[in-house]
């Protein structure tokens, strides 16, 4: 598709050219941030990383302190969330994992029922659930297993406990879980979870509302992958819009959109 033609309003060029030499040099050249390359090319989706979750029975996903996924489904059925994450590592991975039960007896189906629980994941980096994960529990029930006067204990949940510079030192280690202690649904034999294991905290019954935390120091199928984070702050592979000169060895191309 061809541009639309100019129609020739001088005053309007002018001021465009004006605004677009100041915007310019509004752009820093080189990223702010330390250890960021000065020049980035833009990221494909050949720079992502495939991550498949499956929660017994929800859950949200947190990376580097970004909001990434939440499963779509509350309750049943069972379900794998397969989305593409840009990694950037040291990578913080955060998890608010919830078995379905009444938020007042921790029962489910009319509180005639004890749910058990469930989680895991795998990212296409090889980074997997596992015993090296943190864990906490906070909504436990109903308490004892009494389900005669069923009753729940909550612990507030902190407001960033989702952040990368979050405290976790003194969090217990996941407990891991058999596949057949969990039971999974269909889905998850469908996508790929090989060499992950479901983990939990210390009850997989009574323990329905679990954080789970886990720093992936780097890449652990050691491919090395560029990091991005200081994309917004450099002009990423290709000359300024307005800079009026393009590569020798390029041909005339459109400026793609930023
Ligand atoms: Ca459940
Ligand atoms: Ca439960």
């Amino acid at each position: 598709m061809s541009e639309p033609r100019s129609q020739g309003r001088p005053s309007t060029c002018f001021q465009l050219l004006i605004t677009g030499i100041a915007c310019v040099a509004t752009i820093p050249a080189v990223a702010v941030e330390s250890g960021t390359p000065s020049r980035l090319r833009k990221p494909t989706i050949a720079d992502t990383i495939r991550a498949n979750v499956y929660a017994d029975n929800w859950f949200s996903l947190y990376v580097n302190g970004e909001l990434v996924a939440v499963d779509s489904i509350a309750f049943i059925p069972h379900n794998v969330i397969s989305v593409d994450v840009l990694p950037r590592y040291p990578m913080t991975i955060a998890v608010m994992a919830k078995d379905n039960a009444d938020p007042t007896t921790g029962m489910e189906y009319a509180n005639t029922n004890v749910g058990d629980a469930g989680f895991i994941l795998k990212f296409a980096d090889g980074t997997v659930t596992d015993g090296s994960w943190k864990a906490k529990c906070f909504s436990h029930g109903p308490i004892n297993g009494d389900t005669r006067t069923p009753r729940v204990e909550n612990t507030p949940i902190p407001e960033n406990w989702f952040a990368v510079d979050f405290d976790d030192s003194h969090w217990a280690a996941a407990k891991e879980y058999a596949e057949a202690d969990v039971g999974p649904k269909q889905p998850f034999f469908d996508a790929d979870f090989k060499g992950a294991t479901f983990i939990w905290s210390d009850d997989l019954s009574l323990d329905n509302t679990v954080i789970f935390r886990r720093v992936i120091p780097t890449p652990p199928d050691g491919k090395p992958r560029t990091d991005f984070s200081g994309l917004n702050d450099v002009v990423p592979d290709a000359p300024p819009r307005g800079s009026g000169k393009r590569p020798s060895d390029r041909g005339p191309r459109r400026e793609e959109s930023r």
